[in-house]
């Protein structure tokens, strides 16, 4: 019993993730589709003592899906998304194609789940719900509760982003780059173009006219669409650093109400998928490889804002892996709201 899910983007990272977390949260099931281009299709892939044969995604996929979740790129979805929909299934989408677009829920389970209030499987009715980006996500697991309690009213974010967020091709250079490098050997640079390993650079993303990268205008407007405040100022630096598969991030917080160290520390703790790493005395802080293939984002260097008055200010250092509470679990988790 069960929804039937189809799995689209498979062999990728993050399609390999959703494999695992739905098996780590015994998602229920009646079967099981498993997705991605033709050039993956007829490979084998185990999943829960099971062996599935990968099938090449069409127009046709889609039959009797209840569930599809996406993790192909923007360009699968926009064009097999739509598809899906049409056929009755709530499509989760982990690309950025449908963010922005008005109507389509932006969710982060623990932060605005009641933005797909009415969505659910059974009703046969076919959606979309956009997954935010990665960035988004570790950022206002942390934010929101502390926003919750004093209203944040600008937010300075600096990106430490691990080579997972590029795919599983970057993952794979960055581990070839630093044998090479450690050997003498030229780095092969297929994928980011500059050497990568030993090195840290701005963010992959295509810079825009205003000098901001995509990444980083992804912060700024999907904030506000989850917060549902268009007035909420944000601005990002978002950096690739050569870490495997967590991100993390420095975030100062400006907020309209007086918020004091001691009672942000306690709001964080208890919030849920949240936790505290905050070891001044040892100097033991959230770290990527801390978080890495952990569900929680860590948060960690509390502490008043030396520079704004009346305890408006916060300056916090989050953790999150990339992989799992950045797409995976969290598509899984708004997954679970649609049961
Ligand atoms: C990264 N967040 O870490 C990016 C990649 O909009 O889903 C994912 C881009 C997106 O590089």
């Amino acid at each position: 019993s069960g929804p039937s899910i189809a799995v689209v983007g498979v062999t990728g990272a993050v399609g390999q993730e959703f494999l695992s977390v739905l098996s780590d949260r015994d998602f229920p099931y009646r079967s099981l589709k498993l997705l991605a281009s033709k050039r993956s299709a007829g490979k084998s892939v185990s999943f829960q003592d099971r062996t599935f044969t990968v099938q090449e995604l069409t127009a046709d996929s889609f039959d009797d899906v209840d569930i599809a979740l996406f993790s192909a790129g923007g360009s699968i979805s926009k064009q097999f998304g739509p598809i899906a929909v049409d056929k009755g299934a709530i499509v989760v989408d982990n690309s950025s194609a449908f963010r922005m677009v008005d109507g389509v829920p932006l969710v982060i389970p623990e932060v605005n789940p009641e933005a797909m209030d009415g969505i659910k499987v059974g009703k046969k009715k076919g959606a979309l719900i956009a997954n935010p980006n990665c960035s988004t996500i570790i950022c206002l697991m942390a934010a929101t509760p502390l926003h919750r309690h004093a209203k944040v009213t600008r937010m300075v974010v600096s990106t430490y982003q691990a080579a997972s967020g590029a795919g599983a091709g970057a993952m794979h250079e960055l581990e070839l780059q630093t044998r090479e490098v450690l050997e003498g050997k030229p780095p092969t640079c297929n994928i980011f173009k500059q050497q990568y390993a030993f090195n840290l650079f701005s963010h992959n993303a295509p810079v825009l006219e205003n000098g901001y990268n995509e990444e980083e205008m992804k912060m700024v407007n999907e904030t506000r669409k989850i917060w549902n405040d268009m007035n909420v100022k944000v601005t990002a630096t978002c950096i690739r650093v050569p870490v495997m598969r967590a991100h993390a991030e420095s975030m100062n917080l400006q907020f309209e109400k007086p918020l004091d160290e001691d009672t942000a520390r306690e709001i964080l703790k208890t919030a849920p998928g949240v936790v505290v790493i905050d070891d001044r005395a040892s100097n033991h802080f959230p770290t990527p490889l801390e978080v890495s293939n952990k569900d929680d984002v860590a948060v960690g260097r509390i502490r008043q804002d030396v520079s704004q008055e009346g305890n408006h200010g916060l300056d916090i250092f989050v953790c999150g892996d990339q992989v799992r509470k950045g797409a995976a679990l969290n598509a899984v988790q708004i997954a679970e709201l649609l049961l």
